[in-house]
């Protein structure tokens, strides 16, 4: 069946090789990076001078060519031979100049002389079925890429040195040691030897499903971390939506002026509360227009309301209560606007803000952390940020729970066994001993190309 073959890191990826170019295109200098067996015999090929006998990891300055000969770009080489490189594999690294145009004639040699464009991810990729590294490391390198907020990078860094690894393996460790001394009670019911004690290995697997467990509890805040989550303002027209946006925002983004109906359509921008990268969405104020393109904005709020983590809805409490808050399931704040002008009425839990004094944004601030559940987070520390990492540690723990529920009601050792062994495939799962290829392709799908 294509797409749900189980592979082990042992397995080797195919030699063909690949290139593409590795660095963001337009900067001073450009990579362009070529794996696999060919890397070298190409390197030999278009660029010149090069000495007799390559120095691995050593840098030489000279001239690409096509392959009629003519110089494409000047500047730097330098070759890793398999497996001590990235991908396990021969590889070339040129450093050329940076501009669109010149790396993709310099792509477009590798390509003549017979690499292969690389997939998105596919250096990692075959980093990781190399055995160059474990899957949750290979994850790390596009979190790294992809971060946002400082924090997002910590929890990126932490995973890159491998702690998840490094407990992942730990726990598994341990189930193997539980499921040894089980196989004694299996193998050894009817004999002499001494059986282990059940109530003591219940114990050691609900200590593990714990350690688990606690772990897997960060996912709220390392989801946000790294995700994001989207902020939509919303309320009667002139409550004040587009000057509390610009205030969060720290500048005058949105317009501002005293008609109502000024804002027409949705206006977005990233913001960073607690560490969590926000999209601040400002909206049309919600209310009957006969005015067409108004009415259009309006469509607009409904449509940003439906992709809400967090529903900030402002009320202007100096005037009358013009609108009331919407719902689509996500949480919400009240906000009650305009604080410095004389209130004509009191919210109940609303957060008291004025945009024009800059009054209550630091306590709005804590509010749109508190209610994405995001609470103080501490730098550094493990958080988990994959939803396929929550996965493989929910199933892990639920199966050392079901495991020591066995044991302490003693269950037949075999039934107990099937537990375990479930607690340790999951485990094997999250680092990539074993896994389903179709999981490894939906993974680096998402790697940008060249890394
Ligand atoms: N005194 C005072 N005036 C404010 C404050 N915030 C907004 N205003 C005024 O209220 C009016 C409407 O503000 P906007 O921010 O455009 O309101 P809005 O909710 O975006 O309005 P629409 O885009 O029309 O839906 C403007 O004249 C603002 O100057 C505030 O904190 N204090
Ligand atoms: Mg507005």
């Amino acid at each position: 069946m294509v797409g749900s073959r189980i592979m082990t890191s042992l397995s080797i990826d195919p030699q063909d090789t690949i290139a593409a170019i590795a660095s963001a295109v337009g900067g001073g200098v450009g990579v362009i990076r070529i794996s696999g067996s060919d890397a070298e015999s190409i390197l030999r090929r278009h660029f010149r001078p090069l000495p007799i006998t390559l120095e691995p990891r050593k840098m030489i300055h000279g001239w690409w060519h096509d392959q009629d000969g003519t110089p494409v770009d000047e500047g730097l080489a330098v070759f890793m031979a398999g497996p001590r490189s990235y991908t396990g594999q021969d590889v070339v690294e040129l450093q050329l100049h940076g501009g669109a145009l010149s790396l993709t004639q310099s792509l477009a040699v590798c390509l003549a002389a017979g690499a292969r464009r690389a997939e998105p991810g596919e250096f990692t990729r075959r980093a990781f079925l190399n055995g160059r590294m474990d899957l949750t490391r290979a994850e790390a390198i596009a979190d790294l890429i992809g971060a946002r907020t400082e924090r997002a990078l910590d929890a990126a860094r932490e995973l890159l040195r491998g702690r998840l690894y490094d407990l992942a393996m730990e726990v598994r460790e341990a189930i193997l040691r539980i499921r040894a001394e089980l196989e004694v009670n299996i193998d050894f019911v009817d004999e002499e030897v001494p059986l282990v004690d059940p109530l003591g290995l219940a114990r050691r697997a609900e200590e593990l499903a714990g350690r688990l467990e606690e772990l897997a509890e960060t996912y709220v805040r390392g989801r946000l971390v790294r995700q994001g989550a989207r902020v939509v303002l919303t309320g009667a027209p002139n409550a004040g939506k587009s000057s509390l946006f610009n205030a969060l925002l720290g500048s005058a983004r949105a317009i501002v002026t005293e008609v109502a109906g000024t804002t027409r359509d949705t206006v977005e921008e990233s913001i960073e509360v607690h560490g969590v990268p926000v999209v601040l969405v400002d909206t049309a104020g919600l209310r009957d227009t006969p005015d067409r393109i108004e009415a259009e904005g309006i469509a607009r709020t409904e449509a940003a309301l439906a992709t809400a983590d967090l529903i900030v809805h402002v009320e202007d409490v100096s005037q009358a209560p013009l609108s009331s808050p919407p719902s689509n399931g996500a949480p919400r704040l009240l906000v009650a606007s305009k604080a410095d002008l004389t209130p004509t009425r009191v919210l109940d839990g609303a957060i008291a803000v004025s945009a024009v004094a800059g009054t209550g944004l630091s306590e709005l601030r804590d509010a749109i952390a508190d209610a994405l559940g995001v609470g103080e987070l501490s730098r550094g520390g493990l958080v988990i940020a994959h939803e396929r990492h929550h996965e493989a540690l929910v199933t892990a723990a639920g199966a050392l729970r079901a495991a020591s529920q066995g044991l302490a009601s003693a269950a037949p050792p075999e039934l107990v066994a099937v537990d375990v062994a479930d607690a340790t495939e999951a485990l094997g799962g999250l680092v990539g001993l074993t896994t389903i290829e179709d999981v490894l392709d939906r993974l680096f799908a998402s790697f940008c190309i060249g890394k």
